[in-house]
């Protein structure tokens, strides 16, 4: 490319090259200038909507020539690279992880000042990128930023829903979905109306015979829609790498406009042809660890991966390598079983469209591929009926049946006269229809398979597929513990705190290296820095205070302790024992006389989280939550003693005005439920404590900053299979404790009982699943010892300090490199490598 074009002319470009602002005139400059052009206003009506977009406007312009830079670095020096295809990236918001990824916000925040703004204001503009659900969609984003902060050559892929999750509101105490129409003005993302692809649907198969005579197997005559590309950078921290997010958007394809429609005076149906085809990336299912299993959700799954995988394909075609070294230059990660189609779309391309033969093409495929798993769920693994795939996807079933073909002929070579296996471990389920079963596939077409923590990870290897450790061995399956970004989740969500951990450990440079928080036990006994520590979390406590009086009216003590349990509402994560933990104690503080209560700990019970709007059961905790808080926040018996609140609407800028607030926060699930999470990682990295069973990163965690530092409660994983089956025989009573709290609701205190008659017999004839009944003692006597722990302000302070500097293992960098290292067997790539980049 770059010999192409002559020298005069190349010198010519570099002349005039862009260049990025970092004094603030030139960044005051560039605001003032999008302020009145790109967005034709000027001082007198520049309110904080404007301003934010001139500033925003004027940061991206900054990060668009890093990024050209970075890609055409990448394109010049062609390293492998890794793609991560992920249906959901929840990136929150943009404009202040720029800033300060690229070191300009202290100069912005002077800007803005002087142009009559706070920066905060401006920050708090911006609408959420809530392109996910939960923990897969953040680990997405925090990945995201792991490349790029560790000039990693990665993209991510995935689609540009219209319509993110859902905005949550509150009313009556149920929680109504509302639509999140998110681009009226999104400068993040850069169409690429260049980047265009034929994506088809539906359609038959043709065999035919190619110029050697041998059989070819034809897809054609289908629906055709368009996939168009939309770019996010994603700028890395202290360094030249910004990497790109590609979205795709679906649009009717130019030819299929139906002029005969049209012209015969069906205007209508012919805009209704091309609604159609928008339709597919119109919105993001709102499922968290439920499978929806809609037909439009394939669509949506095909769409993705085939765009994916055209321009992955196209950008391997630049260095006119020959086949055999696709996997030499190509890395892709499936987020979930989403994206396992690209396996068999992969294999299409490479033996109907590139002609390769079968096994060799197969090879190519099984050594590009690495897939995680995380759930282990079974009303979460994907299942796709076959019926659907036929009509949907006809070549591609054949294709997956091939697949399995070939692959149980190999396990019956290994496990002759086994036919209970092959049935076990067949693509397809012989169910009524027959369903393909995703993550089977996804192990097939996969050289690594992992899970998400270390528990998680042996239990997969135990459980759910088990049989595949048998055919493959051990070696194929992995662990690689999930992380998070400090950038966004120290850095950006509690400035003070990084600032005091910055002046204590010989600046920033924590960010990058998080081990070295390490050096923060040198002060744990030093006065001063424990009164600044304990004043930073007393200030972020402050201001969620104050954010929860001026959405609830609500007023809660910010000395009382906080305790938050912030996440999707599941039955798995218990917030029903959260919940009745809380009735519980309510009901204790009742009994007590004045003087007694006198001596107790205030307590804050703060919850956030979104249900499926499917999911019944899950809004009824809701709905008991703030039944609850209606009830108790009025009692005058009880006062500062127990509030009970409900943040509305949870989302990722929420979760940082929130994580940093918690003196404890709730990691309850049921043992072996929560593959990993991520939100434990982000309060402990904040300096709050966590109570929580032994479960996902929980152990991890406890390993990392000492059992002294926890507050561990509940049954083990391995026993909750005994426990399950003494429930299903009627061999359990319930929880005195839990009868009492459960009475009290059947009384009708928190508001008509029949409401909550589903929660109820979840408990009884549900056979209480999610064993509420047998953890619930030991979660009432672990939160005493929180309570008696956050009376003794100087121990509580010790075990903060020191649970922070035992945190560096949950950098998402450690994890990156990890996958790097053991599954893309990729390296870091110098953002200066090229002297040719403009
Ligand atoms: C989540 C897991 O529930 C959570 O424990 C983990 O931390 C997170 O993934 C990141 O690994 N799983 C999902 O969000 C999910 O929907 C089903 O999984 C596909």
């Amino acid at each position: 490319v770059e010999a192409s074009i002559p020298e005069q002319l190349r010198a010519t470009w570099r002349r005039l090259a862009a260049s990025e602002f970092k004094e603030k005139e030139e960044f005051q400059k560039a605001v003032v200038r999008h302020v009145e052009t790109t967005l034709a206003r000027s001082m007198y009506n520049c309110d904080d909507a404007a301003a934010y977009a001139g500033t925003a406007l004027a940061l991206r312009d900054n990060l668009v020539i890093g990024w050209n830079k970075t890609q055409q670095n990448q394109t010049f020096q062609d390293p492998k690279r890794v793609y991560y295809l992920s249906l959901e990236f929840l990136m929150g918001r943009a404009l202040d992880n720029a800033m300060l990824n690229t070191q300009v916000k202290d100069v912005a925040r002077e800007g803005v000042s002087e142009l009559g703004f706070r920066i905060e204001d401006i920050i708090d503009q911006e609408h959420d990128a809530a392109l996910g659900n939960g923990g897969l969609g953040r680990l997405a984003a925090c990945f995201l930023d792991g490349l790029a902060t560790l000039n990693y050559p990665g993209w991510g892929y995935g689609l540009r829903y219209r319509y993110g999750i859902f905005k949550q509101e509150i009313i009556d105490g149920y929680q109504v979905e509302v639509p999140d129409y998110w681009l009226d003005f999104n400068p993040w993302e850069f169409p690429r109306h260049d980047v265009v692809v034929d994506i088809m649907f539906y359609g038959y198969v043709k065999k035919d015979t190619d110029e050697n005579g041998r059989t070819i197997n034809l897809w054609e005559g289908g629906e055709v829609v368009q996939a168009i590309a939309y770019d996010v950078p994603v700028p890395g921290y202290e360094t030249r790498t910004t990497n790109n997010l590609r979205l795709w958007s679906s649009k009717p394809a130019s030819g299929e406009f139906d002029f005969q429609k049209f012209n015969s005076g069906d205007y209508e149906g012919s805009i209704r042809d091309q609604q159609r085809a928008e339709t597919i990336s119109a919105v993001l299912y709102p499922n968290d660890n439920i499978d929806a299993g809609k037909e439009l959700r394939l669509k949506q799954q095909y769409f993705w991966v085939a765009a994916s995988l055209h321009d992955i394909i196209r950008r391997f075609k630049k260095s006119h390598r020959p086949w055999q070294e696709f996997p030499d230059q190509v890395a892709i990660q499936l987020n979930d079983t989403h994206p396992t189609l690209a396996i068999v779309e992969l294999q299409r391309i490479l033996v109907d469209v590139e002609h390769l033969a079968w096994d060799d093409a197969w090879g190519l495929v099984v050594r590009t591929f690495g897939y995680t798993n995380h759930t282990v769920l079974p009303e979460a693994l994907e299942k796709w009926s076959v019926p659907l795939v036929q009509h949907l996807l006809p070549r591609h079933l054949q294709i997956i049946y091939d697949i399995n073909l070939f692959f149980l002929q190999s396990v019956e070579r290994k496990f002759p006269q086994d036919r209970e296996m092959l049935s076990r471990v067949s693509i397809i389920e012989e169910s009524q229809p027959q369903v393909l079963r995703m993550a089977y596939l996804a192990i097939i077409g996969s050289h690594k398979v992992n899970g998400v923590a270390e528990l998680h990870s042996d239990l997969i290897k135990a459980t759910i597929f088990k049989d595949f450790v048998d055919i493959y061995g051990p070696d194929k399956f992995t662990n690689v513990t999930n992380g998070i970004t400090p950038r966004r989740w120290l850095h950006q969500a509690n400035p003070k705190l990084s600032d005091l951990i910055a002046s204590k450990i010989g600046g920033y440079d924590f960010l990058k290296n998080l081990s070295l928080l390490e050096g923060l036990r040198d002060f744990v006994d030093d006065k001063e820095f424990r009164r600044e520590w304990n004043e930073i979390k007393l200030s972020n406590k402050i201001k969620l205070a104050k954010y929860i009086r001026d959405t609830t009216s609500i007023s809660v003590n910010p000395h009382s302790l906080f305790d938050i349990q912030v996440k999707r509402i599941h039955e798995y994560k218990r917030q029903q024992m959260n919940i009745f933990g809380v009735i519980h104690r309510y009901l204790t503080l009742k009994d007590m006389t004045p003087a007694e209560r006198k001596k107790q700990v205030p307590r804050a019970s703060i919850f956030g989280g979104k249900a499926a709007p499917g999911y019944w059961m899950a809004k009824t905790v809701i709905r008991l939550i703030n039944a609850v808080g209606e009830v108790v926040n009025k009692d005058r018996d009880i006062g500062d003693l127990l509030k009970v609140i409900f943040i509305e609407d949870y989302n990722v800028s929420k979760a940082e005005l929130i994580v940093p607030a918690s003196d404890i926060s709730e990691h309850i699930s049921t043992a072996g439920t929560e593959a990993s999470g991520t939100s434990n990682m982000k309060f402990v990295l904040n300096g709050g404590l966590i109570i929580g069973t032994m479960d996902g990163a929980n152990i991890e965690i406890t390993r990392e900053i000492g059992e002294e530092n926890i507050f561990l409660l509940g049954n083990l994983a391995e026993d909750v299979e005994e426990l399950r089956h003494r429930h299903r025989y009627g061999q359990v009573e319930m929880d005195p404790k839990l009868r009492r709290v459960c009475d009290e609701i059947e009384k009708g205190t928190f508001g008509d009982p029949t409401i909550y008659g589903s929660l109820m017999s979840a408990l009884t004839t549900g056979c209480d699943y999610y064993l509420v009944s047998d953890d619930f003692s030991s979660y009432l006597a672990t939160q005493d010892l929180v309570d008696e722990a956050f009376r003794d302000k100087d121990e509580w302070a010790t075990k903060c300090i020191n649970s922070v500097a035992s945190m560096g293992f949950f950098s998402a960098d450690r994890c990156i490199n990890e996958y790097a290292d053991m599954i893309w067997n990729i390296e870091p790539l110098n953002p200066l490598a090229s002297s040719n980049v403009l």
